[in-house]
């Protein structure tokens, strides 16, 4: 009975690098490809606060406010080309879709500007890798 175990096991850690391998696009890639995420908001918090990515890579973000104010999701710390124009301000029960795609990796925190929301726990970040 054992072994039947440890071949499962052995069958589920190929799986997993098969797919993470999959996954996995080096630098200088012709297609970065694109991603999308979700991001649940509520009070005070976005969940999950972090979106990952690699430069140049764009991605799909819908923020989906399940709480019970207006939230929204705002880099205050650069200048954002793509985002102009953007409203990401979203009612309760709404959402609202933003492509996002930085060029220079780095980490660029973001936060939800409706005053006090930030300083209670609204805030985040996206980690660029190169
Ligand atoms: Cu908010």
């Amino acid at each position: 009975m054992k072994w039947i175990l440890t071949l499962l096991v052995a069958a589920a850690v190929l799986a997993l690098v098969g797919v993470s391998a999959l996954a996995n696009q080096r630098p200088g890639d012709a297609d970065l490809g694109s991603k999308s995420i979700e991001i649940v908001m509520t009070e005070m918090r976005f969940s999950p606060n972090r979106i990952d990515a690699r430069a140049g890579q764009s991605v799909l973000v819908t923020i989906v406010n399940r709480g019970s104010e207006r939230h929204d999701l705002a880099f205050p710390s650069i200048t954002m080309p793509d985002l102009r124009g953007v409203e990401t301000l979203t009612m309760p029960g709404e959402s609202t879709r933003l492509t996002l795609s930085f060029d220079a990796p780095g980490t660029y925190p973001f936060l939800c500007t409706i005053p006090g929301h930030a300083a209670a726990g609204m805030t985040g970040a996206m980690f660029v890798s190169p």
